[in-house]
């Protein structure tokens, strides 16, 4: 065993930026970027971790304080990217645009406490007619309230906004293949070379192996994008958690509103979340998420 104190003062501070194979790249002050191996039996660092580095050794990693994992099977899961500060969740309107994709990553996000930023790429695609219709189904995310952006990669349409709701943070791109993540990270960091569309490229089904890599944005913050976000998501999730993902019930479930103190705020009488939605206060769409999430949710602890 090392000793602590001695783990965490030597060698160089660095941050992972990409980790692909058994080589890790670790940006260590000024900008330079280190090729590391790791040790045998070492805990593995993943992009986004502050980490100590002599020579081209990683010697100790920072406790993180996020983490963005998948579920990989039976219950288990592995790491994608440590220390975000921040979730974009990236929605192109054609041909999908689900509020329920939306609020199941919203929902993981606020789980661990990160901040979801709603990204609504491809606008140059839509009439003004639909940019109008797809602006007032978005009402209810910017009344949460979370940030919520319009972007198009053709008319640099949303790309400042967005560096600026990032702008000192570290935020991984979630959302389906073939949106515009890597597009987007294209338009806002210009200096980087990155790899755009290639799942397209290679056929359906077909997905190339790429790196998760972490870009740092001309005007301060960081950019992860990940191919293991695609799996990013809710699993065996809690159903007593899901309300917890939801931040604008809260404000009607707290102070014993409902009329039974287990409510589940489904199908009880006498239910203030329900009256909610009623009056308009909640949103139908995020009700029905929440309805469907309940449903999904591995029903453990007893409600
Ligand atoms: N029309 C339009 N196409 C876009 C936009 N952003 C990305 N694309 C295209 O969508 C495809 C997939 O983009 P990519 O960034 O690889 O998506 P990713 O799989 O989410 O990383 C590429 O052919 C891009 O050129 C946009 O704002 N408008
Ligand atoms: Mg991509
Ligand atoms: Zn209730």
């Amino acid at each position: 065993m090392s000793k602590p104190n001695q783990t965490h003062t030597a060698g160089l501070p660095g941050l992972v930026i990409s980790y692909f194979g058994s080589s890790v790249a670790v940006e260590v002050e000024d900008g330079q970027v280190l090729q590391c191996h790791l040790k045998r039996n070492q805990e593995l660092p993943v992009v986004g971790d502050r980490v100590r580095v002599s020579g081209d050794t990683i010697d100790s990693i920072e406790p993180r304080h996020s983490q963005l994992s998948r579920g990989t099977g039976h219950g288990k899961s592995k790491v994608i990217a440590a220390n975000i500060d921040a979730i974009l969740i990236v929605m192109a309107p054609p041909p999908v645009f689900s509020e329920y994709l939306i609020d199941r990553y919203a929902v993981a996000a606020e789980l661990l406490n990160i901040q979801p930023i709603l990204v609504v790429n491809k606008m140059d695609l839509l009439t003004n007619e639909n940019r109008s219709d797809m602006d007032k189904r978005l009402q209810s995310y910017r009344d949460i309230p979370y940030p919520v952006v319009m972007s198009s990669i053709y008319s640099k349409d949303g790309l400042s906004e967005l560096a600026h709701h990032v702008k000192d943070k570290t935020a991984v791109l979630v959302g389906c293949s073939g949106v515009g993540k890597s597009s987007i990270i294209a338009g806002c960091c210009p200096q980087d070379e990155i790899t755009v569309g290639e799942v397209s490229a290679k056929g359906a089904g077909k997905h190339t192996t790429t790196a998760t890599r972490l870009y740092h944005l001309p005007g301060g913050g960081q950019l992860i994008d990940s191919p293991g976000v695609r799996e990013f998501n809710l699993w065996e999730v809690q159903r007593a958690d899901v309300l917890k993902g939801f931040r604008e019930f809260q404000q009607y479930s707290n102070h014993n509103s409902c009329k039974f103190r287990d409510c589940t705020h489904l199908v009880e009488p006498g239910c203030a979340v329900q009256a909610a939605v009623q009056d308009g206060k909640i949103s139908a769409s995020r009700f029905e998420s929440y309805q469907k999430l309940m449903k999904e949710a591995v029903n453990e602890k007893k409600y």
